[in-house]
């Protein structure tokens, strides 16, 4: 059976770009477009399809660049217009998509229509594009409900009016850099119509969005049920600043936007919501049809280093969004997330000793695993180097503002973030193209085991394993198949089979295990002895005939015998 080609953003492998954290061009310590564009033939050798690009827009920089003060122009810091649209022609000329980073639930205080907004008198035009509301108390001292922000504190910060006495509150679910838009009114609906319009015009292939629950507040903005609404538990515990039902017309208007492109020459244009909600069932409704053709499923991202745990959260993502025909778009890392080998160089219970060796493997391995899965995955920069997190970098180097609003330096994203190494043995390690430069955030000695060059000389790299996958996923006709059926495995694996002949297999545990599969795999996350699938690994098997049935696979999960 011919299996037709999917629309390509279905089973795209996309690399998000930190710019700022991806290469320096102009020597400043800062990636940059021109920096970036000269690795966008490294991509291409990886074998990505496309590129997401974090937001490049001119921006005071406190939640780097999630603070846009100008949608439609480029933050000098990165480069400019110009530049920008090379990079695209570049990125097109390599067989390379572009997502640049659109981010419709705030802005940055530095906004002009914030500004303008400060200016203004209370219940004025220029105020109703945010969320401006009197404060409780006898004098208004206090916030106009009992939100929190995401990074802690209250989600209301008090302004003084232009009369220089304190006046208004206005809602902020992330810093006060960031005030939120008032999505009840059209005037930003609007705008926001003509900043898609704005770089779908220069060529881009589609938007990541950012907060893509958010926009929409319960009308009235009551009190959350729960004051101590954390990050983790935000939607079960404040279900009035996220996930209305309103934002649904959002996507429907921006869908229909991005189609009348793809109507005039067939090129679909693409949306990757960031969407953060309880179950997999309530993403499901973001990828109607009608609505954004992908969203990040965060689940698998957070699941600990665990058979049924990895099983359970696959298995319910394919029953409750692939089974709606909306592809799943696997992720593992990003931007905001300690990076997987470090996250998995613990195991789960008291007293373990975080072990980076085992942590790489784990990362390996499940990278491995999610290249087979169907649907779509984003890849975050540095994870195709195995880069560990920076874990100890000195306080007075952090700039993500979750340390200094919860005043935790566990909880910063810097870590995560540090440009990466491309060459040589000492900083920049070729991030920069001068010698010498200070990049933004420091980089360990050890960065250069992990170079872009020394992971491309050695053959066993984590490097050569993503491309020969990639190269593998394109070539191999049962992974174009949607289906997926679990087989069960020897504990602590899961085992799952793909197409006609494609089997994938996943050891948790600690030792090896019998093979489920016979022969040599096709590709394995680290070398397996014959017969064997070596402890905290993942391989690929290549069947010419039906494998050996262990038990009957039933989803949720591998079964057990
Ligand atoms: O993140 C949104 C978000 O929900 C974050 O709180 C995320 O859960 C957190 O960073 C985990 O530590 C997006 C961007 O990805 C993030 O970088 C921005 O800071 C945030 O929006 C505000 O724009």
């Amino acid at each position: 059976m011919v299996i037709p080609r999917a629309p390509w953003w279905r089973d795209a492998v996309m690399y998000q770009v930190y710019l700022r954290s991806f290469r320096d061009g102009n020597g400043d310590g800062v990636g940059d477009l021109r920096g970036a564009r000269s690795g966008l033939s490294y991509l291409a050798a990886l074998g990505v399809d496309g590129v997401w690009l974090s937001p490049c827009f001119p921006s005071p920089q406190y939640d780097h660049g999630y603070d846009v003060a100008d949608y439609r122009a480029i933050d000098p810091l990165f480069g400019d217009l110009d530049e920008f649209d090379r990079l695209v022609d570049d990125a097109h000329r390599l067989g390379l998509k572009v997502l640049v980073d659109v981010v419709p639930n705030h802005c940055s205080a530095q906004h002009p229509w914030f500004q303008e907004a400060l200016r203004s008198a209370r219940g004025s035009a220029a105020r109703n594009r945010f969320h401006f509301a009197d404060g409780r108390g006898h004098n208004g001292e206090l916030p106009p409900n009992n939100w929190r922000a995401m990074f802690g504190g209250p989600a209301w910060t008090r302004v003084r009016e232009p009369d220089g006495r304190p006046g208004q509150w206005y809602l902020h679910l992330f810093t006060p850099h960031q005030p939120d838009l008032d999505w009840r009114n059209p005037e930003v609906g609007e705008h926001f119509d003509d900043v898609l319009r704005f770089w779908l015009d220069r060529g881009v292939d589609g938007f990541r969005i950012d907060v893509a629950v958010g926009l929409y507040k319960h009308p009235g903005l009551p009190d959350s049920p729960d004051p101590n609404a954390d990050e983790a538990a935000r939607d079960a515990v404040n279900p009035l600043a996220w996930n209305q039902p309103e934002v649904h017309g959002v996507w429907r208007r921006w869908r229909a936007l991005c189609d009348s492109y793809a109507a005039v020459d067939g090129a679909e244009r693409v949306l990757v919501g960031e969407v953060a909600v309880p179950t997999p069932a309530d993403q499901a409704l973001y990828l109607r049809p009608d609505e954004l053709h992908q969203a990040f499923y965060f689940d698998l991202l957070h699941a600990p280093w665990d058979a049924d745990a990895f099983a359970l959260r696959i298995d319910a993502a394919l029953r409750d969004i692939a089974s709606t025909g909306a592809p799943v778009t696997w992720v593992l890392n990003n931007h905001d997330q300690q990076r997987s080998v470090t996250r998995y160089s613990r195991s789960l219970g008291l007293g373990d000793i975080p072990d980076l060796d085992r942590g790489a493997a784990r990362a390996r391995a499940a990278a491995l695993m999610m290249l087979a899965l169907p649907g779509s995955a984003y890849l975050y920069q540095g994870e195709e180097l195995g880069l560990p997190e920076v874990t100890g970098l000195p306080r007075h180097v952090l700039t993500d503002p979750i340390v200094t609003a919860t005043g935790d330096p566990q909880r910063g994203r810097d870590g995560c973030r540090v440009p990466l190494p491309w060459s040589g043995t000492q900083a920049p390690f070729g991030f920069s193209g001068a010698a010498g430069a200070d990049t933004w955030l420091p980089q360990p000695d050890w960065f250069a085991s992990y170079s872009v060059e020394s992971r491309r000389r050695d053959g066993g790299s984590s490097w050569h394993l993503y491309r020969e996958a990639l190269q593998l996923r394109r070539s191999l006709a049962p992974l174009r198949d949607p289906e997926l059926r679990w087989l069960a495995g020897p504990p602590e694996t899961i085992v799952f089979t793909r197409g006609n002949g494609f089997l994938c297999a996943v050891n948790f545990s600690n030792s090896p295990v019998a093979a489920p599969a016979p022969g040599q795999p096709v590709l394995s996350s680290t070398p397996c002895d014959e017969g064997k699938l070596a402890a905290n690994s993942a391989a690929w098997w290549l069947l010419d005939r039906e494998p050996v049935r262990l038990g009957s696979g039933t989803a949720p999960g591998p079964a057990r015998e």
